[in-house]
């Protein structure tokens, strides 16, 4: 059992009220994996302050050398992945395999930004006036705010806080409530690291108190938010009140089309893993396969063979395939979708239920489940279960497969399956969508390309590669005059 804490200012402490809350094995209720700090607007504030602080000194530390402190952070990483890995499918349920996926990302974010340290490019350009230099900087913006799920409890965490400090911002983080553990752990490896106090911080608590909190605090110059879209609306609507820079990352409502001329078994492939791998809690996971008629038939009875030898287990068992969901209250609603799919019309062809046999009986699992007869304009269409449940929908062209593809609020992850090289051109250029796979599935991001969405998945930003910079920098133009003498631009030039 892991006592999780609050880091403040480089040290260890408690809420200030000193009460704390529970983190769960969703595999087994039963079993208390870690307590955590209940935290209020107190604690929020503290950790506020002791960021401010440190900005003053972080931001004029070299980036290089900012970025000793991040390649040491992905060598610690790398170094307890396993016990890393251990605790996330513990604590979050994933399977094994994927847990040490997921810290191998942050070891990834580690070092691609570590080398950042070393660029941070500008640019240098002319200027209409003689004898004077024009060049861009990237400047840090402050103390930022990183507000992250449970799905990727490293990862995710890595994606923000790595960018930011390389660019010399100082920040806090407040994980989701569900996976305290994994970021206490994280947090250990920052101060292992040696990065100075303030520089990085930890609120552990509730969302709606201590994530609010920080939120409205006028200390904190920028949010960056990864969750549902009805919170990241919320959180986007307290910043454009308090002028605050916002990044968000929310819902998608991902697809894969394949068409008549694809590969049948490698998009099978592609189906199984990008709609039940992490048990579809994945904001890329695969919710719709589209597929066209003349193989529709096919490819079903191959996807209802290939789900039903599926082991559902513990994250903890290296058998497992399919873990538990997070926690009751979203087992809840991927079961209240089952009614939406039923009495919309759609077919549940395997699934459409709890799994509770056997040793699994304690635990918030739900069965992989596969909707037939959906349409596009059906809510299991259309709305995130985030859940190992896929919807078929049958289309007769390509031109309708990239039709209904786009056809949702959202715009985060898409798949095409073919083999057809102008098909795959045209969809890379139609595709609404921040990703596009071409004969892959929707899941399987790397982090030195930009991650987001268009429509409703963000809010015009990316995580990830080098479009990150973006969001934790602001360009300074800077111009040097060397005439001595006063030079009026758009005047003394015409
Ligand atoms: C998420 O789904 O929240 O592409 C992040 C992927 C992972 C990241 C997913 N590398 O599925």
């Amino acid at each position: 059992m892991y006592t999780c804490l609050n880091y403040i200012d480089g040290q260890w402490m408690p809420a200030q009220s000193e009460a704390t809350l529970e983190s769960r094995n969703p595999a087994n209720w039963h079993e208390l994996v870690a307590t955590f700090p209940h935290s209020d607007s107190t604690d929020a504030d503290k950790a506020v302050q002791a960021a401010r602080r440190a900005y003053q000194k972080w931001r004029l530390v070299p980036a290089p050398n900012r970025a000793e402190f991040i390649y040491r952070v992905g060598e610690l990483l790398l170094q307890r992945k396993e016990e890393l890995a251990h605790l996330m499918s513990l604590e979050m349920g994933k399977p094994i395999t994927e847990s040490r996926g997921d810290v191998q990302e942050g070891v990834d974010c580690a070092f691609y930004y570590a080398g950042e340290g070393r660029r941070l490019f500008g640019q240098t350009t002319t200027s209409e006036m003689p004898n004077k230099f024009a060049m861009t900087v990237r400047m840090p913006i402050g103390v930022c705010a990183l507000i992250t799920p449970w799905n990727f409890p490293v990862a995710i965490p890595c994606w923000k806080a790595l960018p930011a400090l390389v660019c010399g911002n100082t920040i806090i983080l407040k994980p989701a409530e569900d996976t305290p553990a994994c970021a206490n752990f994280l947090i250990q490896i920052f101060h292992d690291a040696g990065l100075p106090p303030g520089v990085v911080n930890l609120i552990h608590g509730l969302g709606e108190e201590v994530g609010q909190a920080l939120v409205e605090h006028p200390g904190v110059d920028l949010v960056s938010f990864t969750g549902s879209s009805q919170t990241g609306a919320h959180v986007g609507e307290i910043c454009s009140r308090t002028h605050k820079r916002v990044c968000l990352e929310m819902g998608g409502k991902n697809a894969q089309v394949v068409m008549e001329d694809a590969d049948l078994e490698l998009a099978l492939e592609g189906a199984l893993w990008g709609a039940f791998g992490t048990a579809g809690q994945r904001c890329t996971a695969t919710s719709r396969l589209i597929l066209h008629r003349d193989i529709k038939d096919k490819f079903t009875a191959m996807l209802l063979e290939s789900t039903g030898k599926l082991r559902i287990g513990a994250g903890t068992d290296p058998d497992t395939q399919i873990g538990p969901i997070i926690n009751g209250v979203q087992l809840q609603r991927v079961m209240d979708y089952m009614e939406v799919a039923r009495s919309e019309g759609a077919k549940i062809l395997t699934g459409g239920e709890r799994a509770t046999e056997g040793p699994i009986k304690k635990g918030f699992f739900f069965q992989p489940t596969i909707l037939d007869q959906v349409t596009p304009d059906m809510r299991v269409a259309r709305e995130e279960i985030f859940g190992p449940v896929v919807a078929l929908i049958e289309i007769n062209s390509f031109e309708e497969a990239i039709a209904v593809l786009n056809d949702t609020p959202y715009g985060l992850s898409s798949s095409v399956y073919t083999r057809d090289v102008n098909r795959a051109f045209q969809a890379m250029r139609d595709i609404e969508a921040g990703i596009t796979y071409i004969n892959g599935p929707t899941i399987g991001a790397e982090v030195h390309l930009p991650f987001g969405g268009v429509k409703q998945t963000g809010n015009g930003h990316r995580e990830a590669g080098s479009a990150v910079l973006d969001v934790f920098t602001e360009w300074k133009s800077v111009y040097v005059d060397f005439s001595g003498r006063l030079q009026r631009a758009q005047i003394d030039n015409h």
